[in-house]
């Protein structure tokens, strides 16, 4: 359960850090799995310019069971639903295996601006639960955010120079925040370095204004993205929309696991109906 001050934190700064939330044992397994989607010759597996290391998969919720229930573990679903204040359903989950050397950066944006102008979101009433698989330190591409960016609107700010959807999964992001307006912003709200142990969880909201550096170190940076959105707030019918891999249209409310995701048992129990049909 979250706290009276976590909310508060929350609500005031658009984003809060639980340390120690999942054990070495519970990463490990996401890892491993990490491992083996990563091989996949799959459309949702997204390679770096170099074309070789692997920036993201998304959907991983889709192709892994052990995923799928990550995403159902109380310990996600229940920040979600407290700080959204309604049911959640998955809008997209993207895995960042952020590889030493070559893992490239993030540009400055805020997440709710894609969800809005490609996906057809109505409000940004949906938030990211992301958890450290490894560990985060200043060298390997930590998340950079601006605290209390959740409460602006950047829509006339930011620039869509890029067509076609493919341009926002790569380095050269589709929509740009000015040069200006961050200047501007970073002077007046500050820059928060997130860094931490595997097995941290930093929520935060589709509105925050955040990025990440490329990974300068020898050490890979791991890190898993469950954005859920509220069911109050389905997507919009859109020309073009982008796939389902990348914004579902499936609202259904996501029901919570009544035993933490990783336990031994889930390997001798029948599968586990998920909301979606595997792709
Ligand atoms: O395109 C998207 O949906 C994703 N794009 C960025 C740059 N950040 C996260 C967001 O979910
Ligand atoms: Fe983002």
């Amino acid at each position: 359960m979250l706290s009276v001050e976590d909310v508060h934190f929350y609500h005031e700064h658009g984003y809060l850090v639980m340390p120690g939330r999942f054990s070495p044992q519970e990463t490990e397994l996401l890892l491993s799995e990490s491992r083996r989607l990563s091989g996949l010759e799959i459309p949702q597996r997204i390679l770096e310019s170099g074309g070789e290391q692997v920036r993201s998969i998304y959907a991983v919720h889709r192709h892994s069971d052990a995923f799928d229930r990550f995403t159902r573990d109380i310990r996600n679903l229940e920040p979600a639903r407290a700080l959204l204040e309604s049911e959640v359903y998955i809008h997209q989950t993207q895995l960042n295996p952020k590889a030493p050397f070559l893992g490239d950066v993030w540009e400055w944006h805020q997440d709710y601006l894609y969800w809005q102008r490609d996906d057809g979101m109505p409000t940004p009433r949906a938030l990211n639960v992301s958890v450290f698989l490894e560990e985060v330190t200043e060298f390997n591409g930590p998340i950079f955010v601006m605290p209390g960016s959740h409460r602006l609107s950047l829509d006339e700010e930011t620039v869509t120079h890029q067509n076609g959807w493919e341009n926002t999964l790569t380095a050269d992001i589709r929509h740009k925040i000015t040069p200006d307006m961050l200047r501007e912003l970073a002077d007046r709200l500050g820059l928060v370095s997130i860094k931490g142990a595997p097995g941290t969880t930093v929520v935060f909201d589709g509105r925050l204004l955040h990025c990440s550096p490329p990974n300068l170190s020898g050490k890979r940076r791991t890190v898993i993205f469950i954005r859920y959105n509220s069911t109050h707030n389905r997507l919009l019918p859109m020309e073009n929309p982008r796939p389902e891999w990348l914004a579902s249209r499936d609202p259904t409310p996501l029901s919570a696991l009544d035993r933490p995701f990783a336990n031994p048992e889930w390997a001798l129990s029948p599968k586990p109906t998920s909301n979606e049909e595997k792709i």
